[in-house]
Parts: structure tokens; C-alpha cells; sequence
């Protein structure tokens, strides 16, 4: 019964910075910079389009602050744009209220959250006694704040040894990336991690992680054969045999509607409680913020099927639909860990409600 267990050809990726190093072709995408890499030792990379992980990049350092302003500039704007007018003075009455409806739900807050934070807004106009329309941007921003500031709940990787964090989410959403990035901030917090290449329906998805963990001195566990549960299980027993602290678990792209797919996943996960009986300590998925409404429903069926412990929020920077977090915070909660706005391996942070709602109106 236990035959998805049955040891399977292994791939797998130990090597360090100081290993000798080669000049191998990883990017297909625009301007990618040639780098030193660990020497390969098996199988060959295929070109996968994650340079921008791996890529240290040229441009001057911006501080995150600046990122996130930068990266939710396209929300900013359009919310801004919408609000600046609203927000320009005169008489706080019916009118405004109803077109300040229409801008929060132009941002992809979704129907509940805008009519809680309408509420939450007249609240504050009536108890403060506010006439003016210039007065409404900061009870907006209270309120908004008062409604997202839930979902924000860092992820703590400790105790837990080894930590295993389990990833899903549909195609595309930035899984993998998100992996890269994350392997290497908790790299930085001193955590030794290993990656487990659970995307086994493409071998390029495979080797995509593989080549990343090459390059960046990160263990991958990768089989050539197989399925998803069989290379978590060997991941986590391979995470705990070496002490490793943190363990992350890619998996391959799935709709919710396709519920055989969604039975897969299930197992994974089934397969890593096996492997340990604590685990897995996360469950993350991460959405493309540029999914709008959608993103909520992904979060419902995820969380239903898996028991969704947090969310990666992606792509925050090619998007207006920054509001989607609201509609988030008010139709199924699960905490944000991480905010993504960019390509770049900084891109990826922490979620700060307050830092955000800074960002998308000043
Ligand atoms: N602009 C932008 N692109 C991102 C972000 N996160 C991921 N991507 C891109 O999204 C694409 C798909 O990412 P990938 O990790 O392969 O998705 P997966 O199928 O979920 O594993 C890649 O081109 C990533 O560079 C982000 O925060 N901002
Ligand atoms: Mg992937």
C-alpha cells in the first residue's frame, strides 16, 4: 500500500559556494546575466525562466519601503486617482458615499469588504462629527487597516525541526520563484533549507528548482520518476537525518475544479504527516494577485481542501487589483505571510498591513 514510498532514481543537489564553478545557459527571459554557478554534477539544467531569483541585480538598492510604494504603484494610482478627486473637498454626503463605493470596488476589494468598510468610514464620520470630504482619506485608512490587520501574522519557523512548509496553488501563481526567494530569506534568518521539487508533472518544473538550488548553495531532493508524496516523504526524512530547520515543498500547478488533482495534493500532504506526525507546520498557497475575486475563490477551495495555514501574495506590482487583500480579510482569513512586487530576490516580504495601506495612499 505504501508502494508511492518505493525508493525512486534520485537527483539531488548538495553543493556549496565553494564548489568549482561553470558557466551553464538558466534563462530564457530578457537581459539575463551570466554568473558564476556550482558545478553541475547531474542531470543537465534546462533552461528555466528563474533568473530572477538567481540574479543579484545591478540596479541601485532601493529600500523596501520604496519597493512596495514602487510596486504598488499601478493600485496607488488608480485607487489615488479615483480618491484625489473624492477626497478634494466639499460636503461628506450620499453622493460620495456611493462613489466611494464604486472606487473601492474598482480596486478589487470585492462586495462584503466594501460595504464593511463603508460602514466602518460613516462610523468614524459620525462619531468624529466629520464634514468635510478632505477628512474621509484617514478614516478610510483606519478602517482599512482595522479590516486587514488581521492577516497579518508573520510566519515563525521555530521550534519546529525541521519545519516543513508545503506550497500549492495554481499554474503560474509563482510557486517556484516564491520558493527561490524564500529559501534564500530564510537562509539569511541562519535557517539551513531544503527544497523538495514536488512538481513532478513537468521535468522542467523539476529541474527548474534543481538549477536555483545549484546556483544558491540550496539542497534540492528531486526525483526523476515519481509522484509528489514520494519525493515529500524522501524530503522530510532526508531534512530531518541531515538537521535541517526549514523544508519547502514545490508542487506542480492545479485548478481547484480539477479534483483529481486536488486528491493528489491531499496526499502529499497525508504522506508528509506520515513522514512526521507534526507537520507540515504550513500550508501556504500562493495567488497571483493579478487573479482579482478569483484570488478569494482559490483561497476558499484551497483552504477547504487543505487547511490553509497562510497565503503568498504575488505580482502585487502588475496589478491595480491590489485590494484584493481586503476581500481576503473579509471572506476567508487566512494570514498573508508574504507580500511579492517584484522579480527581484528582495521583492518578496513579509506582509505589514500598516506599511501597506501606507503604501497604496501616500
Ligand atoms: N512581476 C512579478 N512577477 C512575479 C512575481 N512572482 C513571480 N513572478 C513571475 O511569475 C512567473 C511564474 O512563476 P513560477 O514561480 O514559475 O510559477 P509557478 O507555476 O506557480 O511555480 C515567473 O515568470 C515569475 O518571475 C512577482 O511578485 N512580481
Ligand atoms: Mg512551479
Amino acid at each position: 500500500m505504501f508502494d508511492f514510498f518505493r525508493k525512486k532514481p534520485k537527483t539531488e543537489t548538495t553543493e556549496t559556494e565553494s564548489a568549482p564553478v561553470t558557466e551553464t545557459p538558466v534563462a530564457q527571459e530578457p537581459a539575463p546575466q551570466p554568473e558564476p554557478e556550482p558545478a553541475i554534477a547531474t542531470p543537465a539544467p534546462v533552461p528555466m525562466p528563474m533568473q530572477e531569483v538567481a540574479q543579484p541585480q545591478e540596479k541601485p538598492k532601493l529600500s523596501w519601503t520604496d519597493r512596495l510604494k514602487a510596486g504598488l504603484a499601478k493600485t496607488r494610482d488608480s485607487l489615488g486617482k479615483n480618491l484625489a478627486g473624492l477626497f478634494g473637498g466639499g460636503q461628506i454626503d450620499e453622493d460620495l458615499y456611493d462613489e466611494l463605493e464604486t472606487v473601492l470596488l474598482t480596486a478589487d476589494m470585492g462586495v462584503e469588504a466594501t460595504t464593511t468598510l463603508l460602514k466602518n468610514v460613516r462610523d468614524r464620520v459620525s462619531l468624529r462629527g466629520l464634514k468635510d470630504a478632505s477628512e474621509l482619506k484617514l478614516a478610510l485608512k483606519e478602517a482599512l487597516l482595522e479590516l486587514i490587520q488581521p492577516l497579518e501574522q508573520p510566519l515563525v519557523v521555530t521550534p519546529q525541526k525541521p519545519f516543513i512548509l508545503m506550497v500549492a496553488g495554481v499554474n503560474g501563481a509563482g510557486k517556484t520563484t516564491s520558493i527561490g526567494k524564500l529559501a534564500k530569506y530564510f537562509q539569511e534568518q541562519g535557517h539551513n533549507v531544503l527544497l523538495a521539487a514536488g512538481d513532478t508533472f513537468r521535468a522542467a518544473a523539476r529541474e527548474q528548482l534543481v538549477v536555483w538550488g545549484q546556483r544558491n548553495g540550496v539542497q534540492v531532493i528531486a526525483q526523476e520518476s515519481g509522484d509528489a508524496a514520494a519525493v515529500a516523504f524522501d524530503a522530510v526524512n532526508a531534512a530531518k537525518a541531515r538537521g535541517c530547520d526549514v523544508i519547502i515543498v514545490d508542487t506542480a500547478g492545479r485548478l481547484p475544479t480539477q479534483l483529481h488533482l486536488m486528491e493528489e495534493i491531499k496526499k502529499v500532504k497525508r504522506v508528509v504527516q506520515k513522514a512526521d506526525p507534526t507537520g507540515p507546520h504550513e500550508v501556504m498557497l500562493v495567488i497571483d494577485a493579478n487573479t482579482g475575486q478569483n484570488a478569494v475563490s482559490q483561497v476558499k477551495a484551497f483552504d477547504d481542501a487543505l487547511g490553509l495555514t497562510g497565503l503568498v501574495l504575488t505580482k502585487l506590482d502588475g496589478t491595480a487589483k491590489g485590494g484584493v487583500i481586503a476581500a481576503i480579510a473579509k471572506q476567508r482569513p487566512v494570514p498573508v505571510r508574504f507580500i511579492g512586487v517584484g522579480e527581484t530576490i528582495d521583492d518578496l516580504r513579509p506582509f505589514v498591513a500598516k506599511d501597506y495601506i501606507d503604501a497604496l495612499f501616500d
